[in-house]
């Protein structure tokens, strides 16, 4: 993940070219910043506006700078606002020149804008990340930001009268949707793509849907059986010392695992299955561009792994997938001290290594949406190692006794009153959806209303439509791109 712009998303990080996208954890590679991309042109340069901390309290007259970007070459007087709704991580100005909005902005003759989420990437509204701080960062708050910067923008740019349309995938997609819903006055139509519009807390059908992903394979059912034998003889050796000594070696930890430190095993079988998590979300998406890396790597890949009887048992390919993961993203070891990650994520500056999203997003699923990718589900091949409690230790760990399980579940009981959950009644919203991507269960999936229809994309993975387009783009999704097109020209006609 490395960060990346609207589609960070998820990796938890989304934000860093991780694997481990919405996976609590730290991610492949550490909490990276953004990658240096290869384009030879000028991105356009980072302008800033001034924004409230508190959007909803008339009395705390505090403000910060948000940063944001414009490119107007395309934009023809009196034609469309595309605004770009940044995510869990920097908004990377990549996207100001490339990505499927820019051709359609083409097109259209729209104005292109993108703005960065509060607490992320350059967009400081505090002076650190203390947990006092980060009371206002939340979903809400982002999108009054949206708002003020539509009514801004409006008369600074002399835009009365042109019609605004939002973007955005995985967390952003769903702002987008929200930003129609709550602000339709400003906003005429949204695309919401791959968007976790439910919140919840235990998100254990994440697993399943990587499952169904794997059968998806050309090996299919066999490589499932492969990880789930992989992971009961792992699973069965750390509970006996003498075979864990055997095997160790082959999982290239950067100091000895503690049979004893449930968490220390928990925070390892978690990340042995976000080697197969990262790679079904990003499954062969064209995120080269935005300087992603493992990009080569399929779900084929994977699996051919999983199935070659010459590797050994199944735990040792299980490992050997861990070896290639780790040589993709240049890590000499996996690092899987539960309290290194913590540490991490403790650190309130916003120069630490979490600081440009880690922590912040993990705040986000402590508060308000959950999202916890646990392995709870039995039906899943990745064992029972990392269940609902972990997630909640964690959250518990890294903010303090301000966090209870009990508040959480408020919170996310709230976002989806606010916000409808599945139920979102706003019109004008296009939300495409990959079949094999996990995030889909938490998203639209069946035409709504009329004005709210759903494109289900088969056999790609998350935010494949906002990738710039590829000759070697499957069917579903060149077909998808146009319907998305279609109902955007439909409704600001
Ligand atoms: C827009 O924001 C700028 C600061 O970034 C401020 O100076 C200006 O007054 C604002 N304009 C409107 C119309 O709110
Ligand atoms: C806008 O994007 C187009 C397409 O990539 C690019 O050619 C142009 O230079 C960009 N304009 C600005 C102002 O960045
Ligand atoms: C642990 O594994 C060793 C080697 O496979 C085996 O000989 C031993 O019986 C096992 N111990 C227990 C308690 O299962
Ligand atoms: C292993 O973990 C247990 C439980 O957390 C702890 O008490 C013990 O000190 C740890 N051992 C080592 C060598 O770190
Ligand atoms: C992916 O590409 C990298 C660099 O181009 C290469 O070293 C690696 O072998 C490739 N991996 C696979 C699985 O094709
Ligand atoms: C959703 O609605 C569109 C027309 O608005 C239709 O073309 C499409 O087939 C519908 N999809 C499903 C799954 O019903
Ligand atoms: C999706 O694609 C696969 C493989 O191309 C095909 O077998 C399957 O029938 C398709 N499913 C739908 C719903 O179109
Ligand atoms: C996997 C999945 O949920 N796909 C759905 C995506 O949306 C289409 C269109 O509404 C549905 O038909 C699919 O079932």
């Amino acid at each position: 993940m490395n960060f990346t712009g609207p589609c960070i998303l998820l990796l938890f990080l989304g934000l860093t070219s991780s694997t481990k996208l919405f996976h609590h954890g730290r991610p492949r590679g550490g909490f990276l910043g953004s990658p240096k991309v290869a384009y030879e042109g000028e991105l356009p340069k980072d302008q800033w506006i001034t924004q409230k901390l508190d959007n909803f309290n008339d009395a705390d007259l505090r403000t910060w700078s948000q940063r944001y970007f414009v490119n107007d070459t395309f934009y023809k007087s009196g034609g469309p606002v595309f605004l770009m709704i940044g995510g869990e991580g920097p908004a990377n100005p990549i996207w100001m020149v490339t990505g499927t909005w820019m051709d359609l902005a083409s097109k259209m003759g729209a104005l292109c804008l993108m703005v960065e989420h509060r607490y992320y990437g350059q967009s400081h509204p505090t002076n650190d990340l203390s947990v006092d701080n980060l009371q206002y960062l939340s979903s809400e708050q982002a999108l009054a930001d949206l708002a003020n910067f539509q009514a801004n923008m409006t008369q600074k740019m002399g835009l009365t009268g042109n019609k605004w349309v939002s973007f955005g995938g995985s967390y952003s997609g769903s702002l987008s949707a929200w930003m129609r819903l709550k602000y339709p006055h400003l906003i005429s139509a949204a695309v919401a793509t791959s968007a976790p519009v439910q919140s919840k807390l235990n998100f254990k059908e994440y697993f399943d849907v990587v499952k169904a992903s794997l059968l998806t394979s050309k090996q299919s059912a066999t490589c499932v059986q492969a990880v789930k034998s992989a992971t009961s003889q792992l699973q069965a050796a750390l509970m006996n010392a003498t075979e864990w000594k055997d095997m160790e070696k082959s999982f290239s930890l950067c100091s000895p695992l503690n049979l004893s430190n449930v968490l220390d095993v928990a925070n390892f079988l978690e990340s042995l299955s976000g080697n197969f998590a990262g790679v079904v979300q990003y499954n062969k998406d064209n995120r080269a561009f935005e300087g992603a890396v493992g990009t080569n790597i399929t779900l084929d890949t994977l699996c051919d792994i999983m199935t070659d009887q010459s590797v050994g048992k199944e735990v040792s390919r299980y490992a050997q997938v861990n070896s290639l993961i780790l040589k993709t993203y240049q890590e000499k070891c996996l690092d899987c001290k539960y309290q290194d990650m913590i540490s991490e994520l403790k650190e309130i500056s916003w120069t630490s290594s979490a600081g440009i999203g880690g922590r912040q997003w993990t705040y986000q699923t402590c508060t308000e949406f959950g999202f916890f990718q646990t392995s709870d589900s039995t039906v899943q091949p990745f064992g029972e190692g990392f269940p609902l409690t972990f997630s909640l230790q964690q959250c518990l760990d890294i903010y303090g006794s301000k966090f209870s399980q009990e508040n959480l579940e408020k919170g996310i009981s709230r976002s989806n009153t606010y916000y409808g959950g599945y139920g979102i009644q706003a019109s004008k919203v296009v939300y495409p959806n990959g079949s094999i991507d996990p995030w889909h269960f938490l998203g639209i999936t069946k035409n709504a209303t009329n004005e709210q229809p759903a494109v289900f994309i088969n056999g790609t993975a998350h935010c494949a439509d906002m990738y710039p387009a590829s000759s070697t783009d499957p069917a579903s999704l060149v077909k998808a791109r146009e319907d998305i097109q279609s109902y955007l020209i439909a409704w600001l006609s």
